[in-house]
């Protein structure tokens, strides 16, 4: 009953059936999250990046595919695995690169590091290190649109881990019941730390939890970012009728260990390389290529264009200042980088 799914290399959605420029930033967002992870692992191990880095290398595809079926105005709560929910939110790689590096141009005034990063302005409502945090946030700001009748939904990430807390339970039978416009995104990643989904919970499938709250519960390919932009996209358009929330349940895998320096003894080299082949981003690659909806030379550009963005975002963040001490209690209540409360 709870034995992970398999991996499969084969993308079953169809990019024809997708606008160009709608595929090559989806393309283009998922590099430059991947990127961004790489060079700041680097960064890290250089000694530009203090603190612990949660990296979310492989699971592209969910942040992508679910933002890009949201409007600017509409609201995401991240986790402790946020990156590429904020780059895929709109976020701005400077700015994230200087919050990882402590600097005063970083989101948070470089106080917050990694799990406090957010811009109000993109709707970013914020990343999290307490598992499961982000949704009583999500479905409260849900619940503010529904009062003050804004056509706005939110959407909450987290992972397979955080579907056990109280805080999803308590969060999920309150929008059920009120059917708010809210969005519960799981990315099944298959672990909590170092403990397999099949010892953590009793059922393989955690889209299931919906049915005890009365609405829709959706399986998607994690690793599939169309597949995931539709599914997010369906949960979207019942969110803004007033039909309530939808829970996703994304399936997914991360490559790299549950922080950098993990030593990862809790998984196989066999499971490992099994995913990799599905790695999401080659895949689309090809699927672009074999379906003609872009060119070799297109993606190349855009590759490159990813990196010269991300030299920009080091040198930023390696030449700015550290917060002068006498900031220190500036910003800890309700402020973001852009000033403005949600
Ligand atoms: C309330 C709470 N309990 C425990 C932790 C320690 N912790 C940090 S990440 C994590 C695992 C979360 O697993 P999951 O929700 O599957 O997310 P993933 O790391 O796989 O992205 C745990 C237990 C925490 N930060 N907050
Ligand atoms: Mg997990």
């Amino acid at each position: 009953m709870n034995t992970p799914s398999q991996p499969t290399n084969q993308l079953t959605t169809q990019p024809t059936n997708h606008p160009k420029d709608h595929l090559l930033t989806l393309y283009c967002r998922m590099v430059l999250i991947r990127e961004f992870e790489l060079r700041a692992i680097n960064e890290r191990r250089a000694g530009l990046i203090p603190g612990f880095i949660h990296s979310c290398v492989g699971q592209e595809a969910t942040a992508v595919g679910a933002c890009a079926a949201l409007n600017a105005d509409d609201a995401i709560t991240s986790t402790h695995r946020g990156h590429g929910h904020l780059i895929a939110k709109g976020g701005d790689p400077k700015y994230m690169m200087a919050e990882l590096a402590a600097r005063s141009t970083g989101y948070c005034g470089g106080k917050g590091g990694s799990l406090h990063m957010a811009d109000f302005d993109l709707g970013i409502l914020g990343a999290n290190g307490i598992v499961a945090g982000g949704i009583p946030m999500a479905t409260g700001a849900a619940l503010a649109f529904q009062m003050r009748g804004e056509d706005r939904v939110a959407l909450a990430f987290f992972g397979d881990g955080a579907v056990n807390e109280g805080a999803f339970h308590e969060a999920a039978n309150l929008a059920g019941l009120w059917k708010l416009p809210v969005i519960f995104f799981c990315e099944n990643n298959l672990y909590g730390e170092g403990t397999p989904q099949s010892k953590q919970s009793p059922v393989a499938d955690l889209a299931m939890r919906a049915e005890g709250y009365a609405f829709p519960g959706v399986i998607a390919d994690g690793n599939d970012v169309l597949a995931v932009y539709e599914a997010t996209q369906a949960a979207v358009n019942r969110a803004r009728a007033g039909n309530g929330p939808t829970f996703i349940e994304g399936k997914t895998y991360r490559f790299r260990g549950h922080y950098e320096g993990d030593p990862m003894a809790y998984r196989s080299k066999e499971e490992m390389e099994a995913w990799r082949q599905r790695d999401p981003i080659p895949a689309f690659r090809r699927r672009l290529i074999a379906d003609a909806a872009a060119s070799e030379g297109e993606l190349r550009a855009i590759e490159d264009e990813v990196q010269a963005a991300l030299d920009e975002a080091v040198q930023f963040a390696a030449g700015s200042p550290a917060p002068d001490p006498e900031s220190a209690l500036e910003g800890v209540y309700g402020e973001t980088h852009g000033g403005s409360v949600f």
